[in-house]
């Protein structure tokens, strides 16, 4: 596949609900979105990255400036016969997994629309339906909590992730357990506490989550490591696993006994299939995060999501909980917690041209010569 041009922009998204986590509140995002241009086909991107370095290190304006001055002009007027090489060429340059991943996302997705077939196929997927779940931020009170709960697993949600930080942990997940006895409950502290909070972090044993997400430190392995095995609750890794060498290193100690894979934390599906090729051997169930994604990295993690050791519901909710109006035609809704995977070759979703360019920020185009 000869890469002939690229479209690079930057969209403002306000979101329906006010999301706040451990790190920060979120009210919009601010989407990097990169529309890849080779043999008469397009392939999309979109990057997660936040504007400020709250989640991972990386932000808008670093991906933009890599993407922009050192990753497209490398690969611009080149052929690469299939992802792995364009991934090799990206190689020599440290870190920016996020950054990565808008590119070689986007080639992933004009890759398998160059061989005519859906993505999920391509990556060796086998189902075309995923189970989802929700990730709640933190409410106003418990009793505003009970009711979002309440609300989702009405939907058919099949998970429901509470955000937690210190001071609004133990007592909110023991009210949402003590409402909904059989739920599949899971926390998400997204690096709010520190070992020494063991304690506080042991009594969550009593609530019989599923798992317990990134408690410790953003790109910590050994002290999460430690505290597994002081608490009865698995470990999932959220943060902390950005590159198929770190989950190496992760199984390794036994800092996880649960992955959460997000393909642009990792920095893109190449990756994320190694990931899935370890965790697959050591029987890891994984299961597909989010970032609070609009149409085109949603459609994305729901091919990944196809892939057999994705086994726990996924951070893939409907588009129509977050936005008023996506950015793709199709629409991705879930039915009794199972969201259908888009149809068609690639991603298989189409950008709403005229909504995208009324919400876009800032453009680039570039072309090969
Ligand atoms: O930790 O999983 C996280 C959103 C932004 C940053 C980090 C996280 C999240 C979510 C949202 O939990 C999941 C979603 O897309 O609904
Ligand atoms: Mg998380």
């Amino acid at each position: 596949m000869r890469l002939e041009a690229a479209e690079l922009r930057i969209l403002e998204l306000p979101l329906k609900f006010r999301f706040e986590t451990s790190f920060g509140v979120q009210t919009k995002r601010t989407i990097l979105l990169l529309r890849l241009f080779g043999e008469g086909l397009e392939g999309l991107g979109e990057g997660v990255m936040e504007r400020l370095p709250l989640y991972r290190e990386e932000t808008v304006v670093s991906a933009r400036y890599l993407l922009e001055e050192v990753f497209l002009p490398q690969v611009l007027g080149k052929d690469f016969p299939n992802p792995e090489a364009l991934s090799q060429a990206l190689a020599p340059f440290r870190g920016n997994p996020m950054a990565k991943a808008v590119l070689e996302m986007a080639f992933w997705d004009l890759f398998a629309k160059g061989l005519g077939k859906p993505l999920w196929q391509v990556l060796g997927g086998v189902r075309q339906a995923v189970e989802v779940g929700v990730s709640l931020g933190i409410q106003p009170t418990v009793a505003d909590t009970l009711k979002a709960v309440e609300r989702h697993l009405s939907e058919g949600y099949r998970r429901i992730k509470l955000k937690i930080k210190p001071g609004w942990d133990y007592e909110v997940l023991k009210a949402v357990r003590q409402a909904f006895p059989e739920a599949t409950l899971t926390a998400d502290a997204n690096s709010a506490y520190r070992l020494s909070d063991f304690p506080r972090l042991k009594r969550l044993d009593e609530l019989f989550l599923d798992y317990i997400e990134q408690p410790l430190g953003h790109d910590d392995l050994l002290d999460h490591a430690r505290l597994q095995r002081e608490i009865a609750t698995p470990i999932c890794l959220d943060e902390s696993l950005t590159s198929a060498e770190k989950a190496r290193k992760a199984m390794e100690l036994m800092a996880g006994r649960v992955f959460n894979i997000k393909p642009a934390r990792l920095g893109g599906h190449g990756e994320s299939l190694k990931v899935h090729a370890l965790a697959q051997s050591a029987g890891i169930p994984l299961w597909m995060g989010g970032m609070l994604e609009a149409g085109v990295g949603r459609a994305h993690n729901l091919h990944l999501a196809t892939l057999p050791a994705f086994t726990k519901p996924g951070d893939v909710s409907s588009a129509s909980r977050y936005w008023e109006e996506d950015i793709v035609e199709e629409a991705l809704e879930a039915e009794e917690g199972l969201m259908p995977v888009p149809e068609g070759p690639g991603i298989g979703v189409h950008l709403k041209l005229p909504l995208v360019e009324r919400i876009t920020l800032w453009q680039r185009y570039m072309s090969a010569s």
